[in-house]
């Protein structure tokens, strides 16, 4: 039996900083020895829609659900199975569903040697899923399906699943709700040490959702002599020594949601507690006294947001030198408490945004209250341009706590800060899904029925 996994991408883009797609080192590592694998990832490479194989997997993001809808059709149309798994699927089944043979909702623990077997009989069903969450031990990725592809030089690894905040824009809390867990931190250690990179990159997204469980992963860090990347939500900065302790144990940057300056736009997403204790100036303080330097995200686009928000938040973003910063427009995603408001309301633009043929990265989805959908995208577009000018990039390298703490952080600094700038012109405007086959010379054409 012969499986092909694939990443879609958002559409006819590849990418200069693809990193490796862990889901398919899980699958991989459950999937039967005897079961040949390959993975095909359209960041990186052209999908080949006629290669023989028995059943295709795939990944799917709300972002790239569209095209991945065209890849399933054309595999389908030559008569090979298709299941797809990820956050996508698992909140809109039944739009899903059109475009696959099976589903997996949820985490594929427990759950995918099931979808292997019922394939190899050519039984598939059409939904699969588990009442529990699986418990997370006893799973090491399989990362030698990464091999020759190109991936960013960064290890990615995940400790845990879950947030304990409830943002009401997030899919992570749509995703696992109040779930929470954790993987034995020994095994995350001994996969962290089989790495051959030394830069690890936790993917958790909120690597502080779990205090006590945090803190015994540092710990555990200290010792490997790694340099590793995170995010966390802010309240990592309250706790006293904790970010020392991040520091000892090799940690250079994190990425935090701030999202906003306005306390009722954050109390509007539910994120009043994020500028709580010593509020941002505080919390910035201790992350940077601490040597790390700060990603920092916005999100624009809540009803107290005008014109001048974005001004705002950028000057916010400069002034405190950020490593690196986004400015995202408000984009609600299914299954979010955001999303189902915004329907109420009668605000969404395009419903849903993700299949629209007309929708173009970077563009709003809803009409905000204070100001207009134009004005929306046209701010987040000139806030990360601004951010991302040659003298800006200077401007915030020169902060001896952190960016130019050591030539390592600077090195990481101007590397990252150099492909963000180009990676923002390349996505924004951008359509999802594959444009009309007679529009790409060379390209496979791709059926798009059912899809406009
Ligand atoms: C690291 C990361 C990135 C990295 C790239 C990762 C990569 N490999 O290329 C970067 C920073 C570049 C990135 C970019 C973006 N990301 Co991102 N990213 C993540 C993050 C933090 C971790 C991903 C990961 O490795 N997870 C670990 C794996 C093991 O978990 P998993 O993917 O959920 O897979 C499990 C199950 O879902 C299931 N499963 C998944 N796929 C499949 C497929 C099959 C066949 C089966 C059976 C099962 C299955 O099984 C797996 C094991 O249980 C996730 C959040 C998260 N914690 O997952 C966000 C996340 C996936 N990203 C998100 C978004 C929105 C984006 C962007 C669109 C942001 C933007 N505005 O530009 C971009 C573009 C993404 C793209 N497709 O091109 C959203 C997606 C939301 C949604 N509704 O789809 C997430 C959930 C973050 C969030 N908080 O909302 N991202
Ligand atoms: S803190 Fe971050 S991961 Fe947690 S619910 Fe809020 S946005 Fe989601």
């Amino acid at each position: 039996m012969h499986i092909s996994f694939i990443k879609p991408s958002m559409g006819d883009l590849r990418s200069s900083d693809a990193m490796t797609p862990l889901a398919f080192g899980y699958l991989s590592a459950m999937t039967p020895p005897d079961v040949e694998r390959v993975l095909y990832d359209e960041r990186l490479e052209e999908i080949p829609l006629d290669e023989p194989t028995d059943l295709v997997a795939m990944t799917v993001e709300t972002y790239t659900a569209r095209r991945a809808y065209q890849l399933a059709d054309a595999f389908r149309a030559r008569g090979v199975p298709v299941v797809m798994g990820g956050y996508h699927p698992t909140f809109v089944p039944d739009e899903a569903a059109r475009h696959a043979d099976a589903l997996v909702l949820g985490d594929a623990e427990g759950v995918w040697p099931r979808v292997v077997e019922d394939a190899r009989r050519r039984r598939l069903a059409p939904r699969y899923g588990q009442a529990a969450p699986p418990p997370l031990a006893g799973i090491t990725p399989d990362r030698s399906i990464f091999q020759g592809k190109g991936y960013a030089p960064v290890r990615l690894v995940q400790y845990g699943r879950g947030c304990k905040w409830a943002c009401d824009f997030c899919s992570i809390h749509a995703f696992y709700g109040r779930n929470l867990r954790q993987r034995p931190v020994r095994e995350v250690v001994e996969e962290i040490e089989a790495l051959d990179g030394k830069l690890v990159f936790l993917v958790d997204d909120n690597i502080f959702a779990d205090e006590a469980r945090a803190e015994e992963l540092f710990e555990a860090l200290v010792p490997l002599g790694i340099r590793w990347t995170c995010q966390t939500s802010i309240d990592v900065a309250w706790k006293p020594g904790m970010v020392d302790l991040m520091r000892r144990s090799g940690c250079i940057s994190v990425l935090i949601g701030f999202e906003t300056l306005d306390p009722a736009n954050l109390k509007q997403m539910r994120k009043a507690w994020n500028a709580k204790a010593q509020g941002y100036e505080g919390a910035i303080e201790r992350l940077k006294d601490a040597g790390l330097m700060i990603y920092g995200t916005f999100v624009h686009g809540y009803d107290r947001d005008t014109p001048d928000s974005f001004e705002r938040n950028l000057e916010f973003a400069v002034r405190n030198k950020f490593f690196l910063a986004n400015f995202n427009p408000l984009t609600p995603t299914p299954a979010t408490s955001l999303y189902e408001r915004l329907r109420r309301e009668g605000r969404l633009i395009r419903d849903p945004w993700w299949l629209d043929p007309s929708y173009r990265y970077g563009h709003a989805t809803f009409h905000p209250r204070g100001m207009t959908a134009t004005e929306l995208e046209e701010g987040c577009y000139r806030a990360r341009t601004r951010f991302n000018t040659l003298s800006s990039i200077a401007r915030r390298a020169f902060d001896r706590r952190t960016n130019l703490s050591s030539l390592y952080n600077l090195g990481v600094f101007l590397a990252v800060n150099l492909i963000s700038r180009t990676e923002i012109h390349r996505k924004q405007d951008a359509p999802l899904g594959a444009r009309p086959p007679s529009t790409q010379p060379g390209r496979t054409p791709v059926p798009a029925e059912g899809l406009p």
